[in-house]
């Protein structure tokens, strides 16, 4: 499809990411429903002006302040993530030091292996929550995201949740583990439980996570703490929701 969409196509950079995502689907990684995600994620993204706001980039300093301060944080993979941002989660998980695991909603063996093979093909060290790796079980939570491995999620303090639904994000929550969502719908369950939300497009908010961690990493922990300490999550939602009002009226 490339080949069919000029260089100086006006919406280059939103149709190449369609395309990953197309590919993805086609090669096993991605669940049909995974396209229409996608879908609501671009119309959000078009009326936040299709760049990262001030108050994402509060929230990405914030999110690199938690996982540099984390016990045991953990990636959480899906389908989309690892057709859009596989490189980025790869790289993000060498400088958070936090592991990849595979958590899918429309759990099914042969997408779990098929992205499983794609981060590994791509770099990663390790990847769990696999076939029989996802042996632990998510108290509270009816959908196959129950199922994680014990090693990763289960045990984590700090959980990076990416396109994620909101029940398991509650679930994580009350379970007394942090959560930083990515979600551009600053509207969603899981924008509203999550300790941080980065209201951005993933395949823009992952590497300026990557910089802010590189930014603040010499920093002492009771600096990092103090970021962690005066971030307002309700806040950065208010002001989302105030960008996309501004571009609708
Ligand atoms: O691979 P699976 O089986 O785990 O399934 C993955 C999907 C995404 C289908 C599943 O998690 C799902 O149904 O998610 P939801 O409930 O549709 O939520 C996805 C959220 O991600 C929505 O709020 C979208 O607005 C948002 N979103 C979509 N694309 C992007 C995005 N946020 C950031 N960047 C994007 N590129």
């Amino acid at each position: 499809m490339t080949k069919q969409v000029p260089a100086t196509h006006p919406r280059l950079k939103s149709l190449l990411i369609r395309e990953r995502l197309v590919n993805g689907f086609t090669r096993g990684l991605v669940a049909r429903e995974g396209l229409i995600a996608h879908g609501r994620g671009e119309a959000f993204d078009y009326l936040l002006g299709e760049k990262t706001s001030a108050f994402a980039l509060d929230a990405i300093q914030a999110a690199a302040a938690t996982l540099l301060l984390a016990r045991q944080p953990i990636i959480s993979v899906n389908g989309n993530v690892a057709a859009v941002s596989a490189r980025d989660v790869i790289k993000l998980s060498k400088y958070a030091k936090a592991p990849l695991e595979v958590n899918l909603f429309y759990r099914d063996k042969q997408r779990e292996l098929a992205i499983e093979r794609k981060l590994l093909e791509y770099g990663a060290a390790k990847v769990y929550g696999v076939g029989s790796h996802a042996s632990a079980r998510l108290p509270e939570l009816d959908s196959e995201r129950r199922k994680v491995d014990p090693r990763g999620i289960l045990v984590a303090d700090v959980v990076v949740i990416p396109l994620e639904d909101g029940d398991r994000a509650e679930a994580l929550v009350k379970m007394g583990k942090k959560i930083i969502a990515i979600d551009l719908n600053p509207l969603s369950r899981t924008a509203s439980v999550a300790d941080i939300t980065i209201v951005d497009n993933i395949t823009r908010a992952i590497p300026s996570l990557i910089n802010a961690i590189k930014g603040i990493s010499n920093l002492a922990g009771d600096e990092k703490q103090k970021i962690v300490g005066k971030f307002d999550n309700k806040r950065v939602l208010a002001k989302s929701l105030e960008i996309i009002r501004g571009a609708i009226t």
